[in-house]
């Protein structure tokens, strides 16, 4: 569409005229970045056609990503920079006076994920679409994505995400592929001369589920696949005349919100289930659709032949929030196309696949019998029917043990067990890292592993290269190209070969200078956003990600807490100068999490304020982490805090960022952190902490008791001293803190953070000496950049494709 400058304004220009009525002088900011995506999307659409066209021609397998969560970021630049026009449009605009800077800030971040699973999710898109593979997403266009955070007095208040309140370039309505949704009502059952079952769903209420296809690009190909979003609206006809004849407008209308409601908003919390009504309607509503739509386009442009679906379709469910694809599945197989039971569980088997992502068993899904069967009357009966016949089989296998029966149940305790339906509804079950797989195998889900052996496996999660090194850091993805070529960007492993100059004194520099003119981004934009002034030439120590107990956080802040101490004590401590950053959002309804932000918040100014450590010491609390600032922070960072429980984080994908953008980790032995480490060697990789395996004997024994700690560390006394008094933070209640020492010494501090508290502190000492080593860091820095490309996105979606 344009090959050049010229041909770029012209056609700008022509498209503004066609879209807005108005002249160049009066257009907002907003208007003109609407114009320029508009016109990326119509260069887009060609390739969107061709692609779902050739995939049709070859009959590919298709791949379905089913998740609640799609964590996307901006489009706008990427798109650019996946198209290569970049350059022509920045100069074209410059011509008419646009800056395309401010056109890619005026780009709200689309938000529509809480953190890791989210995003893998995304980076997952990207991998598909870049290696020119037929896999889609399916999800919900939430209206309202995960609140804004802002920091007021220290605490984190909620704002709403309205990202849909500007005009949304990138997405197309498609109300003729609209399918229906049926929640509640009742079930007939009639029978016919053969004595076979019929099921009649009645006095449903109907939800129109609208799709809104977002085109997904690959890097410099012909690919574009489709994110596919699903918008709940009511049904013209559901309007409620008779209330409103009677005028009772408000209650005609009220049906109608409470409808639009299912995608109204993401729910806030990852990792800590709630058992809202809304949520599971979410579930099966996107659920529903999607599977609908699957298998009528299925029927449609394919085959009639339901029967070799599965060699067709993967239907990959993202955690057991769309595990209501079995069921559903099965429904349509069943009531909708004739089908019998064995002949659609043998169809719906071969087609689904589920990846865990979390380790903790009280954060397993679960959702109380009476709730689900009200909500989803043929769905629960179909999930009755897979239990029975599931635990009959049980029986047969394990005679003697009804306690493993009733544990493997999917129905039991008065509820449905996710977990347990998504595992033995799928033919694979993945973990996100080789620890993570092992722990499911053989604890939490070691039943399931002994019963199918063969269905257990691992995929080690990766980030996309293109977004979190290629874009967000060009003056580094320069730096590589010009050392080692740039046959790494179509392949990333390939940047193995900079380990070679991990030596050389002139690449070591280059990295140490790219690093610098990042941590001056970052420097800028902290203090043109939170008035803060941070200096460039202090080690960036950096921990970001959601805010949970198991992260540990804490123990970050108390050890922050630990050197202030330290610097008052003796004023000519000899330590390199440190900014401490931290971001992340809280749960809204997690008040132990709310705490930390706070108590961080305090630190950053208590240390602030004191002449005597300013020169050292900085703690800055950046708001409202999302994807766009994570582009900043990653570049910017000489230091990953991966310093969760060993055992808990399944795997982190943060952490494959920083790695990736020349950041040395501090870390526990835990998720992917094992495979870093186990990839740059001990010496790139700095260590603390108990193992996995120490963590489990613990809780197995009981055998460490917190208060020993605090009776035999002084230094960890003197914080919690310090803590528990408010001496030390003047603007906060006296007893805003206790959730803190409370966890650490009544409830015998359940994630270690006293008991790794002391190994930390050193590890964070060796980190101190170590930087002082300028070239020695860089080459340190070099090794992980160039160990990075094994945690590519590109390389899970091979093996699971593989797979
Ligand atoms: C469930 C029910 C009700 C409300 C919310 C939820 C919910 C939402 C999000 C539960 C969990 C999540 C998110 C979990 C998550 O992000 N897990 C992370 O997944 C990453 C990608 O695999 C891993 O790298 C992280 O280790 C893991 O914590």
């Amino acid at each position: 569409m344009f090959n050049n400058k010229e041909q770029f304004v012209s056609a700008y220009k022509r498209k503004f005229m066609s879209m807005l009525s108005k002249t160049m002088g009066e257009a907002t900011t907003e208007d003109k970045y609407v114009v320029l995506a508009s016109m990326i999307c119509e260069e887009m659409n060609e390739k969107w056609v061709i692609t779902n066209d050739y995939y049709l021609k070859t009959g590919a397998r298709q791949v379905y990503y089913f998740s609640l969560e799609f964590l996307i970021g901006k489009f706008l630049e990427s798109n650019l920079l996946y198209l290569g026009a970049e350059k022509i449009c920045r100069e074209g605009l410059t011509d008419l006076n646009i800056n395309l800077d401010d056109l890619i800030l005026c780009e709200p971040d689309p938000a529509l994920g809480n953190g890791g699973l989210g995003r893998l999710a995304a980076c997952f898109l990207d991998s598909l679409a870049s290696m020119g593979l037929p896999g889609h997403g399916c999800g919900i266009r939430y209206k309202y994505g995960l609140f804004r955070q802002q920091i007021v007095d220290g605490y984190q208040v909620e704002l709403p995400d309205n990202w849909l309140n500007q005009r949304n370039p990138w997405e197309m309505r498609k109300p003729e592929k609209a399918v229906i949704v049926k929640l509640n009502g009742h079930i007939r059952t009639e029978f016919d001369e053969d004595g076979n079952p019929h099921f009649t769903h009645e006095d449903f209420l109907p939800v129109l589920a609208v799709p809104y296809d977002m085109p997904v690009m690959g890097y410099r190909n012909k690919t574009v696949n489709t994110l596919r979003l699903w918008s709940a609206e009511s049904v013209d006809n559901s309007f409620d005349f008779a209330s409103f004849s009677r005028g009772d407008y408000v209650n005609a209308v009220s049906g109608k919100y409470s409808v639009e409601a299912i995608s109204e908003v993401l729910y806030p919390d990852d990792s800590n289930y709630t058992n809202r009504l809304l949520r599971l309607k979410q579930q099966y509503f996107f659920v529903s659709a999607g599977l609908q739509s699957i298998v009528r386009r299925f029927k449609l442009k394919q085959h009639d032949h339901l029967e070799i679906f599965p060699e067709r379709i993967v239907i990959h469910i993202n955690d057991t929030h769309p595990a209501l694809t079995v069921p559903e599945l099965m429904r349509i197989l069943i009531d909708d196309e004739g089908f019998g039971w064995e002949e659609a569980w043998d169809v719906t088997t071969r087609t689904i696949a589920y990846t865990n992502h979390t380790i903790m068993p009280e954060a397993l899904e679960t959702w109380p019998v009476d709730l689900f069967w009200e909500l989803l009357p043929r769905i629960y009966m179909i999930v009755e029917e897979i239990n029975r016949r599931f635990v009959a089989d049980l029986k047969k296998r394990y005679p003697g043990a009804p306690e493993k029966v009733a544990r493997m149940a999917i129905l039991g305790d008065g509820v449905v067990r996710m977990a347990n339906l998504a595992v033995v509804g799928s033919f694979s079950v993945n973990g996100v890292a080789a620890v993570h797989t092992e722990l499911l195998k053989n604890v939490v889900m070691k039943d399931f592993y002994d019963y199918y052996p063969k269905k257990f496996n691992n995929k080690t999660n990766g980030i996309t290269h293109r977004r979190w090194l290629i874009k967000a850091n060009p003056a580094l993805t320069d730096a590589v190209t010009d050392i080692i070529g740039d046959k790494w960007i179509r392949n990333p492993v390939e940047m193995e070969e900079l380990k070679k100059h991990a030596g050389d004194k002139a690449a070591q520099k280059t990295i140490f200078d790219i690093k610098r003119a990042g941590k001056e981004r970052l420097a800028r934009y902290i203090s043109e956003s939170q008035g803060i002034t941070v200096d460039p030439d202090s080690i960036f120590d950096v921990q970001v990600k959601r805010i949970h107990a198991y992260k540990r956080q804490l123990l970050n802040a108390m050890h922050v807490q630990h050197l202030y101490n330290r610097l008052l004590e003796n004023p000519n401590l000899d330590i390199a100068p440190r900014t401490f950053i931290f971001a992340g959002k809280a749960a809204p309804s997690y008040y132990y999490a709310k705490t930390i932000i706070k108590y961080i918040n305090e630190l950053s100014r208590l240390v602030d304020s004191d002449k005597r450590v300013q020169d050292k010491l900085r703690v800055v609390f950046l708001e409202n982490y999302n994807v766009s600032l994570a582009e900043i922070i990653f570049p910017a960072s000489d230091i990953s805090e991966q310093i969760s429980t060993a055992s808990k984080e399944a795997s982190g994908t943060g952490n494959m960022k920083f790695m990736m953008n020349g950041a040395v980790t501090i870390g526990t032995n835990d998720g992917a952190n094992i495979e870093i480490r186990q990839l740059v060697g001990d010496e790139n990789f700095v260590l603390f902490g108990l193992s996995v395996d120490e963590v489990l004997a613990n809780y197995a024994s009981g055998g460490y008791n917190s208060r020993e700690i605090y009776q035999s560390d002084a230094n960890v006394r003197k914080i919690l001293d310090q803590i528990s008094s408010g001496a030390l933070f003047p603007g906060t209640a006296r007893n805003d803190f206790s959730a803190i020492t409370r966890s650490l010494l009544d409830y015998n501090d359940e994630f270690f953070v006293l008991k790794d508290f002391d190994s930390y502190a050193k590890a964070q000492q060796k980190i101190n000496d170590l930087y002082k080593k300028k070239e020695q860091w860089s080459a340190m820095s070099l090794n992980n950049i160039a160990m990075s490309g094994h945690f590519s996105s590109d390389n899970t979606i091979n093996q699971y494709a593989k797979n």
